[in-house]
């Protein structure tokens, strides 16, 4: 069952929070903590009504944008990378019958002993299945776990869900960033965590990214995608639940990588047989100038079957696309994706070299040489 709500879900908090979208009036949005009845502890709803009166522009954006969805802080994305409200960490989403809770910090929470930056627990809402994970989709960065630096979030509806786009981290000299997506359609939640080089020399880089699956000792594998019920590094997911998968935590599906991906994990922790760890290790060198990032993904379920039906779901970036699951994403965010997108997608951002200047100068001057020597010939050989 869920833990006790700890003092931040309690009692109902005032803040502000800035709406930022470049297409849209700026302004102060009032928004206020609510109790979800779900389950009984804080989550975060917007009381923007009456601020909104006082704007027509507004009131009619938020007329456009209020069927969507019951989110954290709302308003109504238009891009795709719409930064739409910057709210303390520490809320959760509910959306697709989940309940995404408390995208934040903890100390305590994920497969890393250092804890960091994760949504921290799982449900569905009906019928109410409580307590998956004990912290999820966490990043560790060449020995660094990732932690949201600044005590915010921005949280923005976009194509198909919400996403959850934390601060960039300084790791060494790589910036670290997480974005979490709630699918409006399925209970599904992917984590991805991107790293950039920003420096002039190529970084190599040991990513490791992983859940506590919440499931504690009773922890059992029920399939993965090579047929058995042993993880091992070729799975590209797992079915996973506590010892009770029809009436306890929700059943997982974790996504771990796509078919025809360029990068590959290597399993640091093997979930099953009583773990409930589950990192997965990456390692490649990032270009300067080069970002990628890697993802992964969970499906919550009411029993194995449900399970097992979804799985396909997560093979590919193709299956992928087809459930909605990257609806928000450019075609340059799905190539960065290493684990999920074939070839190695992480070249930095094309912009003239000097190199290629002066071979397209080169190449000028020769076609000209050639020409005016051709010209002579011709010349000479008239006369
Ligand atoms: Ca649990
Ligand atoms: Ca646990
Ligand atoms: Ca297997």
């Amino acid at each position: 069952m869920r833990g006790p709500c700890d003092a931040r879900e309690r009692a109902p908090i005032l803040f502000f929070a800035r709406t930022s979208l470049a297409t849209i009036p700026t302004s102060p949005a009032i928004l206020q903590a609510s109790i979800d009845p779900s389950s009984g502890c804080r989550s975060i709803a917007s009381k923007r009504e009456a601020v909104l009166k006082k704007n027509g522009f507004e009131k009619l954006r938020l007329t456009a944008c209020a069927g969507a969805m019951g989110l954290l802080a709302g308003v109504c994305g238009v891009s795709r990378s719409a930064r739409a409200a910057v709210v303390p960490t520490g809320g959760s989403i509910t959306l697709a019958g989940a309940r995404w809770g408390e995208f934040r910090n903890s100390a305590s929470t994920g497969p890393f002993a250092t804890g960091g930056f994760a949504m921290t627990s799982g449900s569905l809402t009906g019928p109410a299945r409580n307590d998956a994970f004990d912290g999820a989709m966490l990043c560790r960065v060449n020995g660094t776990t990732f932690a949201n630096p600044g005590g915010t979030v921005d949280v923005s509806p976009v194509a198909g869900g919400q996403k959850v786009t934390s601060n960039t981290a300084t790791i060494g000299s790589l910036q670290v960033q997480m974005t979490y997506y709630a699918s409006s359609s399925n209970p599904v939640l992917r984590g991805i965590c991107t790293v950039t080089n920003p420096t002039g020399s190529p970084i190599a880089v040991t990513l490791m990214m992983g859940s506590n699956l919440g499931s504690d000792s009773g922890t059992t594998i029920h399939n993965t995608s090579s047929g058995d019920a042993v993880v091992d590094s070729a799975d590209r997911w797992f079915v996973s639940s506590d010892l009770s998968p029809a009436t306890g935590d929700p059943v997982l599906l974790i996504g771990r990588f796509g078919t025809g991906a360029s990068a590959l994990p290597t399993l640091i922790q093997i979930p099953g047989g009583g773990n409930d760890n589950f990192i997965d290790q990456y390692t490649f060198t990032l270009a300067a100038g080069a970002t990628s990032s890697i993802m992964q993904l969970a499906w919550l379920n009411t029993d194995v079957a449900p399970a097992n039906a979804n799985a396909p779901n997560f093979d590919s970036i193709a299956t992928l696309q087809s459930a909605g699951l990257l609806s928000d994403l450019s075609a340059a965010e799905l190539a960065r994706i290493i684990n999920y997108a074939a070839g190695a997608a992480s070249a930095p951002t094309a912009v003239p070299t000097l190199s290629e200047t002066g071979g397209l100068i080169l190449a000028v001057m020769v076609g000209a040489s050639a020409l005016v020597h051709f010209a002579r010939r011709r010349t000479a050989g008239d006369a």
